[in-house]
């Protein structure tokens, strides 16, 4: 689905952390609370894994407060993991963040073996807006928009407290699609890499199935929650380019326009608090996605070996 999924910076951001992680002490990852699963980074776990971590699901006040609990507990299963929930405009929970990282690095601190944390995670997380609300000052640049963050940049925190924020990054190849939808939903993937009318009918599959009164709330199509839920998406969407007025002359509705206004909805949280997928929900795009991944790998593997054995 992406034209630009893993855009060129994206691999300068990567040497850049495979050479900073050298020197640091603990690594804050940032996720997305409304996508755990999808705004996990495997690359970045490759990259930064061996390092003491804190897993910060971000943007908690605007997911769905019980999907939250079911992650954090998935997450806090896992070995050696650590995950918390976050607002990252809050200073209360930031500050506490930065004591978290001292804890997790008892042995750094001091004017000589300063603390060294580096912020990592995909486009858009809040990495930068984490980064100020630490420091309790507007240092690094944030907006709503993927790829804000353009070069790593240190902040002092304290005397003997370093953080690095860095650029998001995705990783090269996408193996579950519905991570991608997720992610473009979110706003995680830049505007041109996708196709907003394909993002917005998938987004809207999914409110259909679990937040169908929400769209009901907002768009008062009149039609019930569960009306709503057995709708077509196509029919759908049409019904709220209606009822918001993006009808073209002539009377046909302009779907790209009421799409970009699903997504923003979602976006700026007008939809309510919403996650887009649980647990057990990931787990099984992940295990399809996985199976696809090999097939194709297959057929890659019995294309090369046809050619190899038409050259003989
Ligand atoms: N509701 C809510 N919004 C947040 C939170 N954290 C960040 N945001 C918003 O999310 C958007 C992205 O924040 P940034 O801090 O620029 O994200 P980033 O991870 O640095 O993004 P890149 O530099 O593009 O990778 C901004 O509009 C922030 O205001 C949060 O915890 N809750
Ligand atoms: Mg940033």
């Amino acid at each position: 689905m992406a034209i630009q999924w893993f855009p060129g910076h994206m691999n300068l951001t990567r040497k850049l952390i495979a050479e900073r992680i050298k020197e640091i002490d603990v690594v804050i990852e940032v996720l997305d609370a409304r996508l755990p699963g999808s705004s996990f980074n495997p690359l970045l776990q490759e990259l930064t894994g061996h390092k003491p971590r804190v897993k910060l699901l971000n943007k908690q006040d605007v997911a769905d407060p019980v999907q939250t609990q079911a992650w954090l507990e998935w997450y806090n299963a896992q070995p050696e993991t650590r995950a918390i929930p976050m607002d990252a405009e809050e200073a209360a929970p930031a500050r506490r963040l930065a004591q978290a990282c001292r804890e997790l690095a008892p042995n750094r601190g001091g004017l000589a073996k300063p603390l060294r944390v580096l912020i990592c995670g995909v486009p858009n997380v809040g990495k930068s807006t984490l980064i100020n609300s630490m420091s309790n000052k507007r240092q690094a640049k944030a907006a709503d928009e993927a790829g804000v963050t353009k070069d790593e940049q240190r902040i002092v925190l304290d005397d003997d407290f370093y953080l690095w924020d860095t650029p998001g990054m995705l990783w090269p190849r996408i193996i579950v699609e519905q991570s991608g939808f997720n992610l473009a939903a979110a706003g995680s993937v830049g505007r041109n890499a996708y196709d907003e009318e394909l993002v917005a009918l998938e987004l809207l599959l999914y409110l259909q199935k679990h937040y169908a009164q929400n769209l009901e709330d907002r768009y008062k199509l009149g039609w019930g929650a569960q009306k709503i839920a057995a709708a077509h998406d196509d029919e759908l969407l049409e019904a709220i380019a209606r009822k918001r007025g993006a009808v073209m002359s002539g009377g046909r509705v302009n779907t790209q326009k009421a799409a970009e206004l699903v997504i923003t909805d979602f976006r700026t949280h007008i939809l309510g608090r919403i996650t887009l997928e649980t647990p057990a929900e990931f787990a099984q795009w992940v295990a399809a996605g996985e199976a696809a991944e090999q097939q194709r790998q297959a057929l890659a593997e019995a294309k090369k070996k046809q050619r190899k054995a038409a050259r003989r």
